[in-house]
């Protein structure tokens, strides 16, 4: 092979490579009014540095080709730190292993651009990760930021000839700025599996407090209820004895199948802001929209207000993905000014932004009627909104 083709193929991916991390991005118009979607998505597989992607030897590599390809880049943790935009993206490799890696944005809506090198994660000794996904950071009271994350491992009992069974735990990290981790215990707890755990920022009672998510197997929660809430001493042997079903899943609901929360909550003057993930079945699979909820400022597990359906699902081509027909969220940003940054995965293949604010979160939360559980009900609370109305249309 030429040289000129070694360069001239390294030359234009380079040059497709800076357009993409360089493409501004720009708001779209919102119907619902609770908040404005981004229109591109501010991470895909195509952002992930060339360095991680091809051998750059002309000897070794003459044809400019990928030597290390990624399958997704998606649920993403994130935290404004010192100014900075920073999103810990889940990469998946087409070996199907994910791990972790840093994104930095000037502004948190575009212009992403991964950190030189992926996370390394430290190992638990005797109980190596198969594979790490979905991390949510905490800064938390004691000083440290938290990463807690599923951590997956092949199910020691599965019967012989089962090459797919595995057990989820939630693998627990801290660190002070994103670059070194301190590798902790996992979380213990007496559920069966464990994912979509968050640290809550503050001490509760002087404790350690989790949401956690309690699961029978990998997939299905089976008795585990819903989203759970449960206190622990010691950080760095982290054990909940007893997990309070804060928010059941619940029949006819968008949560119907099962439910996980979403990021650290953000505290308003008028309780917790909560993002979370409801999932139900259809004849065309697993549906994963995100939903709201609003807890008291003073005992962050009760909830308060809950707004009757969704706050986000998949739409156009957020619908296509990996696994289709899913939106995810673990990362969300409270910025000075109030605005608030929700990122959100599409159906497990790339990132997005959408922008809203404390002021019309609170509002989406406090004024959306709730489920009230039957067709009849929804009807009625229609009509009454109707009802309202007819006074302002003459
Ligand atoms: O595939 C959709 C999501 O499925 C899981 O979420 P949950 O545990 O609530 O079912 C996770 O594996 C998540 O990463 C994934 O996006």
């Amino acid at each position: 092979m030429s040289e000129s083709h070694f360069r001239d193929r390294k030359n234009a991916i380079i040059d497709r490579y800076e357009r993409l991390v360089t493409q501004k991005n720009e708001l779209t118009f919102s119907e619902n009014g609770y908040y404005k979607r981004y229109r591109n998505p501010i991470i895909t597989r195509e952002h992930i540095p060339l360095t991680w992607r091809y051998d750059f030897n002309e000897k070794t590599n003459p044809l400019f080709m990928e030597r290390i390809s990624y399958n997704a880049a998606f649920n993403a943790g994130a935290i404004k730190l010192d100014g900075r935009y920073l999103l810990v993206v889940r990469v998946e490799g087409v070996d199907r292993k994910s791990f972790f890696a840093v994104a930095e944005s000037p502004n948190g809506v575009d212009n992403f651009r991964f950190w030189s090198r992926p996370i390394t994660m430290p190992q638990i000794e005797g109980n190596p990760d198969t594979n790490v996904y979905d991390m949510r950071l905490t800064q938390h009271d004691d000083g440290y930021i938290y990463g807690v994350f599923c951590t997956e491992r092949k199910d020691p009992n599965a019967p012989a000839g089962d090459t797919s069974s595995a057990v989820a735990a939630a693998g627990i990290a801290r660190t002070k700025d994103l670059k070194t981790w301190e590798r902790l215990p996992d979380l213990i707890s007496h559920a069966g599996q464990q994912r979509n755990v968050v640290l809550f920022p503050h001490f509760v009672n002087g404790k350690y407090a989790f949401f956690t998510r309690p699961q029978d197997g990998f997939i299905d929660t089976g008795s585990g209820g819903g989203i759970g809430w449960g206190l622990c001493d010691d950080i760095t042997h982290a054990e909940v004895d007893d997990e309070l079903i804060i928010d059941a899943k619940t029949y006819h609901t968008i949560y119907e199948v099962k439910n996980g929360m979403g990021p650290a909550p953000i505290k308003t003057d008028k309780g917790w802001l909560n993002l979370a993930h409801g999932v139900r079945n259809t004849a065309a699979g697993l549906r994963y929209v995100l939903y709201m909820f609003l807890t008291d400022l003073e005992r962050p597990w009760v909830v308060t207000h809950k707004p009757a359906g969704y706050f986000l699902a998949p739409a156009g081509s957020e619908r296509l993905g990996d696994v289709s027909n899913v939106v995810f969220s673990n990362g969300w940003i409270k910025d000075d000014d109030g605005r608030i940054l929700i990122y959100y995965a599409s159906s497990d293949t790339r990132m997005h932004v959408a922008e809203s604010s404390v002021d019309k979160l609170l509002d989406y939360c406090i004024n959306t009627p709730e489920d009230e559980f039957t067709s009849a009900a929804s009807v009625k609370r229609i009509n009454e909104l109707i009802d309202n109305n007819i006074q302002y249309l003459h």
